[in-house]
C-alpha cells in the first residue's frame, strides 16, 4: 500500500481534532456571546470590531517581563509534549517545512490598546496539534517562552483557525521585541495568551495557570466581556 503523504496525515488528523472540539469551540464567548460588548462593525467571528474599553492604535507597544531573549534561528527549538501520542522537538527548518498559513487579524492588549488588521504568517496551532496528536485526555495547553513566561489556554480556544505561531508580521520577519523568531497569537482573546519567543507547548489533562493568570489576570480573557482580571 502506498504511504499516505505527510500532508494527508496532517489534514486527516486536523479534521478529527476539529470534529472533537467543534461543539465546545462553537460555544466559546468570542463566537457565541449573545451580548458582546464593544463598538464598530461586526468582525468575521461575529463580534464588534473594537472590544469594550479598548482604544485603536497604529503603534505596536512592546510588553515583556523586563528582558528580551536573543534566540537565533539556529538556537530556536520548539518542544511539543505532554498528553500527546507523538511528542516532537522542531527545529527552525522543521517548522518552516510545515503548512504555512497567512492570516490578517486583530491584536487586543489587556492594557487597552488594539492593533487592527495585522498581516501574519506562520503555522496554525491546529496544524501543530495534528502533528503530535493530542490524547483524548488532553484538555488544555501551557505555552512557555524562552524568558520563562507561561500562559494557559483551553483546547477549544487554542485550536481555533486564527491561533497561530507566527514568524512574520506586517510582511517582515517578526522582530525580537515582539517575540521573534516565533510567537503565538490569540486574536479572539487578550494578547497575553500568546507567548512571545515560544519554546514549548505542553498538552495537559487539566487546566494549569500561567504567569499572569497566577497573578490575577483572567483565566479566560474574553475581550468582548471586559474579562481582564479574575
Ligand atoms: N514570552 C512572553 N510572552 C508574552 C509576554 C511576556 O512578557 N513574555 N507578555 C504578554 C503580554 S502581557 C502581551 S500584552 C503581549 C504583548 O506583545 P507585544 O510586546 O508584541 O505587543 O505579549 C504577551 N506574551
Ligand atoms: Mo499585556
Amino acid at each position: 500500500m502506498e504511504e499516505k503523504s505527510k500532508l494527508d496525515k496532517i489534514v486527516e488528523a486536523r479534521m478529527k481534532l476539529k470534529a472533537r472540539f467543534e461543539d465546545q469551540m462553537a460555544g466559546t464567548p468570542s463566537v457565541s456571546d449573545p451580548k458582546p460588548m464593544g463598538s464598530g462593525q461586526i468582525n468575521r467571528h461575529g463580534m464588534p470590531k473594537l472590544p469594550v474599553g479598548q482604544i485603536q492604535t497604529n503603534k505596536w507597544p512592546v510588553l515583556d517581563l523586563g528582558f528580551k531573549p536573543d534566540i537565533s534561528h539556529q538556537k530556536w527549538k520548539l518542544v511539543i509534549d505532554g498528553q500527546v501520542e507523538s511528542p516532537v522537538t522542531l527545529t527552525w527548518d522543521d517548522f518552516m517545512a510545515l503548512p504555512q498559513t497567512e492570516d490578517t487579524s486583530d491584536f487586543h492588549c489587556v492594557t487597552t490598546w488594539s492593533r487592527m488588521d495585522v498581516p501574519w504568517k506562520g503555522v496554525r496551532l491546529a496544524d501543530l496539534a495534528a502533528l503530535v496528536l493530542p490524547k483524548s485526555s488532553a484538555t488544555h495547553i501551557l505555552c512557555y517562552g524562552y524568558d520563562k513566561y507561561t500562559t494557559n489556554l483551553s483546547l477549544e480556544e487554542a485550536l481555533k483557525e486564527d491561533v497561530m505561531l507566527v514568524h512574520t508580521a506586517d510582511n517582515k520577519p517578526l522582530e525580537r521585541d515582539h517575540g521573534g523568531p516565533v510567537r503565538m497569537i490569540t486574536p479572539q482573546l487578550y494578547a497575553w495568551k500568546g507567548s512571545k519567543w515560544i519554546s514549548r507547548i505542553e498538552f495537559l489533562s487539566s487546566n494549569e495557570l500561567g504567569f499572569w493568570e497566577l497573578r490575577g489576570y483572567s483565566n479566560t480573557a474574553y475581550p468582548w466581556r471586559n474579562d481582564r482580571y479574575s
